[in-house]
């Protein structure tokens, strides 16, 4: 006979924003939080890298102060910054609550393969990290998105550079992804984002967790 637990209580949706640099994604990602809890979904606001924690220091000052750093090192320190998240995140999500995350491993991979590392070895360090269950990728044209405020500020916010990157992107792409038009108005993104995040707090509910980053 089936019990009920603790366990057994509904989880909370991963749900993922991704994208190139200034496609809207940390505008997006506050706004959906917002709306998500106005419904009545526990909802939380997650963004990587988190510059707050030790790790993200030195991440912060590779990408903002100009301090060098291996690539491959530095490509490790962003995988950590995930990892020392993940029983944080984990009991939010197994709790109840919906984590609406701005960035994860797919930035991770994009960005360092697209400085020439390899990238299955750029896929390595992240495996076996919480899977999202719904990631939303805000595609645009980079000429657009160079054309807002702010770019050019930090390390990677260079157009041969966020080129490479949306192509790694659209070969990091799997079967829960759904591609979102960025260059729309902010509030037809917002409620496409909306729609799309209800559909999968609702379908994962009574689903376990996914430890099996990547899909392939
Ligand atoms: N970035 C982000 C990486 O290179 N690897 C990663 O794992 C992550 C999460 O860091 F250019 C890059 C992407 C971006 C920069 O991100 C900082 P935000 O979203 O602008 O803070
Ligand atoms: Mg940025």
């Amino acid at each position: 006979m089936a019990t009920h637990s603790a366990e057994s209580r509904s989880r909370g949706a991963f749900i993922l924003l991704e994208g190139c640099d200034r496609t809207g994604k940390s505008t997006q990602a506050a706004k959906l939080v917002e709306r998500l809890q106005t419904l009545g979904h526990s909802t939380k606001l997650w963004k990587f890298p988190d510059r707050t924690t030790r790790i993200g220091q030195m991440i912060d000052g590779y990408l903002a102060k100009g301090e060098d750093l291996n690539d491959h090192a530095v490509h490790l320190l962003f995988s950590a910054n995930r990892w020392e998240a993940v029983e944080a995140m984990e009991k939010h999500l197994s709790a109840g609550t919906t984590l609406v995350v701005d960035r994860y491993a797919y930035s991770g991979v994009a960005f360092s393969a697209a400085k020439g590392l390899d990238l299955e070895w750029c896929k390595h360090p992240d495996r076996g990290l919480l899977r999202p269950d719904l990631t939303l990728f805000l595609d645009m044209p980079i000429e657009e998105s160079m054309k807002r405020g702010g770019f050019g500020e930090e390390r990677y916010e260079k157009l041969t550079i966020q080129t490479k990157v949306r192509e790694l992107f659209l070969q990091l792409r799997e079967p829960t992804w759904v591609m979102v038009d960025a260059t729309q108005s902010i509030e037809s993104i917002h409620k496409e984002l909306v729609h799309q995040s209800e559909k999968a707090i609702t379908r994962v509910r009574d689903q376990p967790l996914q430890h099996d980053l990547w899909l392939s």
